[in-house]
């Protein structure tokens, strides 16, 4: 018999999806160098099967977010396959992100160049995009900028900024009706002096000017140390502005560590924020939840696993929280009271009903140990092992 709080944590978690990007299972490191794994995907199919095999055991983590530069080689030419591989895996094709930073043309920015010409090429990689979320039923673009600049009177800022806002309005004119624009900002790196959306708040007004079907995007890694994230979050809900997520850890800067591995307790009051907007509201924001990690020491899949388990503990903790109670004591300035209401609900072991939850859906209890005991890492590193071998000695 079902309790109501697991009644609770059921419903949460049937409303909660985390999309995993493709580049989570490919061989990334630092710029000090990369150490290669023997499964490590390569190929767009080798990418959606390791994704697959997360959905498989998890339950939760139906698409996957894909990089056009990285994975469709063929830009818009590659979609219809990419959707089709997609499907073959068990998942789906997630959010879009345009690549506006590798080519040589970006030295000085994309939509923020001065040289009208490379806005040109940046504007149309982003079309192009959009096609490519056309073909594969994607709902969001995803758009990051590395636009920056290095050294003080190096780049106009303003005139950045209004290229930056035509750039925005004129991808945004070519969105089919369900379609989003997804603003994702970052304060530095790969620019140090000044990056052209460096925080939330120009990340929401670039949105909004570029149109009704634009939203921030909130990547946990991207802000200073001590920045009030979910304070973020607040204010982007109560604007009607928040349209998703990069969730990941870190311990300084932009780290890409396992989310909840350093401060858990961030991501919990992240969700406690979404949960109570939406207990006080009524309604549910459309936010994607998606994971932006990059796995270079953890076995790629075992990691994602164990991230999509960890949010969902998380999410199930948050959605606990005695919202009536924390209400009645913020207005009555009962402080004491207020917090502990809140960590409560932190300090609940929710992984047993989480367990319930899953034998329910026919799931795994313990993905983790499941995805081990079946067997799938040796058997792709056997099958992958001699190519990335090779790419390891030629990186040497
Ligand atoms: C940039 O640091 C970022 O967070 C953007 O979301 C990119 O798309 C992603 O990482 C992968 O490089
Ligand atoms: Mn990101």
């Amino acid at each position: 018999m079902n309790t109501e709080r697991e009644e609770r944590i059921g419903r949460a978690l049937d409303g909660f999806e985390i999309e995993i990007p493709s580049w989570g299972f490919a061989n990334t490191g630092t710029r000090f160098g990369k150490f290669l794994q023997c499964a490590a995907a390569a190929t767009m199919e080798e990418k959606f099967a390791d994704a697959g095999q997360v959905h498989a055991f998890t339950g939760c983590c139906p698409s996957v977010a894909v990089h056009v530069l990285w994975d469709l080689p063929n830009g818009k030419d590659s979609a219809s396959e990419a959707l089709a591989t997609a499907q073959r895996y068990g998942v789906r094709v997630g959010s879009i992100n345009p690549n506006l930073f590798q080519d040589q043309q970006y030295k000085f920015g994309s939509l923020g160049n001065p040289d009208a010409a490379v806005r040109r090429q940046a504007l149309s990689h982003l079309l192009e995009s959009i096609e490519i979320a056309g073909v594969t039923g994607s709902r969001d673009i995803s758009l990051w900028f590395a636009d920056g600049s290095n050294y003080p009177g190096t780049a106009n800022i303003r005139r950045r900024k209004k290229w930056f806002e035509e750039g925005l309005r004129a991808a945004h004119g070519a969105l089919a009706g369900q379609q989003r624009l997804l603003v994702e900002y970052k304060p530095f790196e790969p620019a140090f002096y000044h990056t052209d959306i460096a925080d939330w708040c120009m990340a929401l007004l670039l949105a909004r000017s570029a149109g009704p079907q634009a939203r921030v995007l909130v990547d946990t890694g991207h802000h200073y140390q001590a920045q009030n994230i979910e304070q973020i979050v607040a204010w982007l809900l109560a604007e009607d502005m928040l349209g998703g997520f990069h969730f990941n850890d870190r311990r300084y800067a932009d780290d890409d560590l396992t989310l909840g591995s350093i401060d858990p307790y961030q991501i919990f009051r992240i969700f406690h924020e979404i949960f109570l907007f939406k207990w006080e509201t009524g309604t549910t924001p459309a936010i994607a939840y998606m994971i932006d990690q990059s796995h270079n020491l953890k076995p790629k899949i075992e990691e994602m696993i164990q991230t999509a388990v960890t949010a969902q503990e998380l999410y199930a903790k948050a959605s606990l929280v005695d919202w009536e109670s924390l209400s009645r004591f913020q207005d009555r300035g009962a402080l004491v009271d207020a917090e502990e209401c809140l960590k409560a609900a932190f300090a609940e072991d929710v992984r047993p009903a989480i367990r319930e939850w899953r034998k329910g859906k026919r799931l795994p209890e313990d993905p983790l140990a499941a995805f081990r005991a079946s067997g799938y890492l040796e058997h792709a590193a056997k099958e992958r092992g001699e190519r990335n071998q090779a790419a390891l000695s030629s990186y040497a």
